[in-house]
């Protein structure tokens, strides 16, 4: 039987417009390993969605002055329409306000009752005298505690990634109306007892941790040294999961507390065999996300799974990405600096992002993408290294021995040895989901073929007369178009897609261990209309 795999992508706040640092932050990593790991005939689960809880969602809407369902309603479609727009493989991209989640939401809480490790206290909340109500998390702004960014929300600061409780933030003011009337009352809320369990989370952190990506287990084992707090998971506010527990009939649960429960609840409309990834201890678990959210899936997450007792798969591979800029600057719809996903495509076709993004993933380090790095990939890779080749091949063929794969010899085994190399370092580097070294070998595939072509000449040798001689060659090229299809596929669907439509005969894209001829002598072909179209930088851009 196929060895599982359940790989999971961060839920996106469902606030505002989606943009680049989405597609490279979690969507495209995750996509670009669950099509690897399909290649690689594995059984795999595949999930994310839309995070509509919390208070981004309760600030959107009251920034467009709709209803809380009515905005989550609008932007999901928007989700959904990106979704399909960059080929995202999901099995399910779900959302989290369903009856699933919140039974499933009602239930871990019973069970962490039940266990002892639910504790009600008794605290001080912000209260905005002004907006009459308790703010919590991004209702609340204020001076970040640890590292005194002016802009920090009531929860976490986005400067230097702290969290803390809301009584933490200095000069605290109510992100609705701006008003620094904020008075702190008490109020009661429910507290998941953290502290209780954490010798085995940091057992099973030292364990994990080591075997994530740089940027993952760097941030997740600087909580090593930290002592697990207990956190209140219950929040004043209207709109979110309520909780089930008498005399809490006007509260909420806190978004973190839902939010990666939302993977589970997904999978379980996804399939009803959800527990064959969810409770199997065989299951190889891969998560992908930005920085921002390492510490919730590597402490608070995990925590809660343990906590259980049930048998949780915990996460074997979390995947960080560090933040991408634009130009210089920070991606914002309140500069208006960055790509937004709904203009993207107007720019160039979905496969030039996912790969140029990619090629650019800030896997060490904050990255900067500007529009000229962007072009110049599409430009001298895609268009230049794949599809140039592609059809230079097919023409050159149709044009002196029609459409069919004219006959070939034995491999060539110069070529097939310094191809098989390559192999070897994409799928060492897909494995450990190291995108940019992937991309570096994929480039380096594309380069030897070329090289090839450009050192045997097989026009020269039409010229002088070897047609056996040229057909030998350009079958050796049809051969490495097929392997194009299937070491490209993860990156660009759609071109994949065109290049299988140029043989007559269909040919499965599993993951090649090595080099081989698959394409038959005599076998029909298409010329193809050209993959991809170079791009030019536009005066305003
Ligand atoms: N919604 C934060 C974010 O959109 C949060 C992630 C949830 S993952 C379970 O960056
Ligand atoms: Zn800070």
């Amino acid at each position: 039987m196929a060895k599982k795999y359940l790989i999971t992508s961060a839920l996106p706040y469902i606030n505002g417009e989606l943009h680049i640092g989405h597609l490279v932050g979690c969507w495209l990593p995750s996509d670009v390993y669950a099509r690897f790991c399909r290649a690689m005939g594995r059984d795999v689960l595949y999930i994310g969605g839309a995070d509509e809880h919390g208070t981004p969602a309760m600030v959107g809407a009251w920034k467009e002055n709709m209803p809380v369902l009515e905005y989550t309603n609008k932007y999901y479609e928007k989700h959904l329409r990106a979704v399909s727009d960059f080929n995202l493989s999901f099995d399910l991209y779900g959302r989290t306000h369903t009856e699933l989640q919140e039974k499933l939401i009602h239930d871990l809480f019973k069970r962490l009752e039940e266990r002892g490790l639910i504790e009600e206290r008794e605290t001080v909340q912000p209260f905005s005298v002004d907006d009459d109500m308790f703010l919590a998390d991004r209702q609340l702004e204020g001076t970040c505690p640890k590292c005194g960014y002016e802009k920090a929300r009531g929860d976490q600061c986005d400067n230097c990634s702290a969290t803390y409780e809301a009584d933490e933030l200095i000069n605290p003011r109510s992100a609705i109306s701006g008003s620094t009337n904020i008075e702190m009352r008490k109020t009661k809320n429910l507290f998941f007892m953290a502290s209780k369990i954490e010798g085995d989370w940091r057992k099973w952190l030292l364990q994990h941790a080591p075997k994530w990506s740089k940027t993952a287990s760097a941030i997740a084992m600087g909580w090593a040294n930290e002592g697990l707090h207990d956190t209140s998971i219950t929040r004043d506010l209207k709109w979110g999961i309520p909780v089930n527990k008498p005399g809490y009939e006007n509260k909420v649960f806190y978004v973190w507390f839902d939010a990666p429960w939302g993977y589970v609840s997904i999978s379980q409309a996804a399939t009803k065999d959800w527990e064959s990834w969810w409770k199997n201890p065989d299951c190889f678990y891969a998560q992908f996300m930005g920085k921002d959210n390492v510490k919730f899936h590597s402490v608070f997450f995990p925590e809660q799974q343990l906590a259980m007792n049930d048998n949780w798969k915990t996460v074997d591979l979390l995947k960080a990405v560090n933040f991408l800029n634009f130009e210089g600057g920070k991606v914002a719809k309140s500069t208006g600096n960055g790509i937004f996903l709904d203009n993207a495509l107007n720019i160039a076709p979905s496969d030039c992002w996912r790969y140029a993004l990619m090629a650019s993933a800030p896997e060490t380090d904050d990255t900067d993408f500007t529009m000229a790095r962007f072009i110049d990939i599409v430009n001298k890779d895609l268009n230049g290294l794949l599809g140039n080749f592609v059809s230079r091949v097919c023409k050159l063929s149709a044009k002196n021995f029609g459409e069919i794969v004219p006959n070939g010899t034995e491999i060539d085994s110069e070529l097939a040895n310094k191809i098989n190399e390559k192999i070897e370092e994409l799928t060492n580097a897909m494995e450990k989901c190291e995108f940019r070294k992937s991309i570096v070998a994929l480039r380096e595939i594309y380069g030897l073929a070329n090289e090839y072509m450009t050192i045997k000449e097989p026009w020269a040798l039409v010229k002088n007369g070897d047609l056996n001689g040229a057909g030998a060659v350009l079958n050796e090229c049809f051969q490495l178009i097929d392997l194009f299809a299937r070491v490209s596929s993860p990156f660009v669907p759609d071109a994949v897609a065109k290049i299988q439509n140029i043989f007559a005969n269909e040919h499965d894209l599993s993951w090649p261990t090595k080099y081989e001829h698959r394409i038959s002598n005599g076998e029909g072909f298409t010329v193809p209309e050209n993959l991809f179209n170079r791009l030019e930088l536009s005066q305003d851009e």
